[in-house]
């Protein structure tokens, strides 16, 4: 066993099925470690390789784990097979050199340009959709940190119009910011049987909801992941807002199913109340109009003839034939953002620059210096 130096290693890639794992060593004594237990084709040591350029090699004793070595100062990083097993091989043998485990947050934290970057770097691996990566990676790149900046600049040379009117915009992007690992919460509600479900399935593009004819088949919530023009959604179909389906006489499951989907709709970002285009409109439909005032109104059905009367929905789908399903997403997307962030924009993404950002404002506010 080699003289044990304090040297770290890092699992730079999350647990669970993946084809590669990668795992980091670094500090006084990794390369030296490496070194023990890896050999290339070439028979040349480790502390001989080329830095830029990664390498096949075997690594501990025969048959060996496959390997790519990519090695540079004073740091080693080994990319294995992804199944457990060649991890906890590569990790043993680095504990018994000496090597102390480091987790990869506190490494991201360590390696990078400032507190904001960091916690770019952390929220960047938990990204969903590209689009919410690429403004991580904007983040991480210094977008905050220049918008702060100059935030103070202008309070430096006495500006506080123009500080407070940068703090405004950044504030403005809160929301954005708040959702960028967090979905927005998106609750599809309505009388039964007006095709919530269905719809939910045609957003989704598989079978997430039982579709039946008979009233009352959704007795639950059911939530699924998605994304609605880059940005992450969780889709929620609730069993109908009323306990009493037609034709079919309440019980407790569907007076259970009607409470949650309450709970669900009191902590949604955004309703969408869904109308069966081709019934009249009832008396509970235009109470939950002025419940939900904000809601998105969906006539769903429109493949059928019109119900006579006028219509509160502003969006026609028919889940059935997948008609206006692209027109309700845009819908979706709008309300939810409705100024996305052009490029490179700030967009503040921790509690902690939001509380920073809202106590700057007040104290512009109150005049405090
Ligand atoms: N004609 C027509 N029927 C639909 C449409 N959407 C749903 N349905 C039918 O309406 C019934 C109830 O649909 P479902 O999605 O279970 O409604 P939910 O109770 O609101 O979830 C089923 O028979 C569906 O096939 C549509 O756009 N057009
Ligand atoms: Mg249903």
């Amino acid at each position: 066993m080699p003289e044990s130096d304090s040297f770290s290693m890092i699992r730079l890639t999350p647990p669970g099925a993946a084809a590669i794992a990668t795992v980091r060593a670094e500090g006084t004594g990794a390369v030296g470690a490496v070194a023990a237990e890896v050999r290339a084709r070439s028979g040349k040591p480790l502390e001989r390789w080329p830095t830029d350029r990664p390498i096949l090699a075997l690594f501990g004793a025969e048959p060996g784990e496959p390997v790519i070595v990519h090695r540079r100062d004073d740091a080693v990083e080994l990319h294995c097979h992804g199944g457990p097993a060649a991890v906890a091989r590569i990790e043993c043998a680095l504990a018994d050199a000496g090597a102390a485990r480091v987790e990869w947050q506190e490494w991201a934290r360590r390696q990078a340009a400032g507190p904001v970057a960091a916690e770019a770097r952390i929220a960047l691996a938990q990204a969903r959709t590209e689009r919410t990566a690429a403004i991580l990676l904007d983040q991480f790149g210094g977008s905050s940190d220049r918008a702060m900046a100059e935030v103070e600049r202008l309070l430096a040379a006495g500006n506080r119009p123009a500080a407070r009117e940068r703090i405004q915009a950044l504030l403005a992007r809160a929301e954005v910011g708040r959702h960028l690992i967090d979905p927005w919460r998106v609750v599809l509600a309505g009388r039964p049987n007006v095709g919530k479900s269905s719809l939910m399935n045609a957003i989704l593009g598989y079978e997430r909801a039982i579709v039946h004819p008979t009233p009352g088949t959704t007795r639950d919530a059911l939530a699924a992941t998605t994304a609605v023009d880059g940005w992450p959604v969780e889709l929620t179909d609730t069993a109908g807002l009323s306990a009493e389906a037609p034709g079919r006489p309440a019980d407790a499951v569907l007076r259970g199913g009607t409470a949650l989907a309450r709970e669900r709709l009191a902590a949604a970002d955004l309703v969408v109340l869904v109308f069966d285009r081709a019934a009249a409109l009832a008396g509970e439909e235009a109470q939950w109009l002025r419940a939900w005032p904000e809601a998105l109104r969906v006539d769903n059905k429109c493949d059928l003839p019109p119900a006579p009367g006028p219509r509160p929905a502003t969006i026609a789908t028919s889940a059935l034939r997948g008609e206006g399903i692209a027109d309700l997403l845009g819908h979706i997307s709008a309300c939810l953002v409705p100024e996305p962030p052009p490029p490179g924009a700030a967009v503040p993404f921790t509690e902690g620059q939001r509380a920073r950002l809202h106590a700057m404002a007040e104290r512009l506010d109150s005049g405090a210096r």
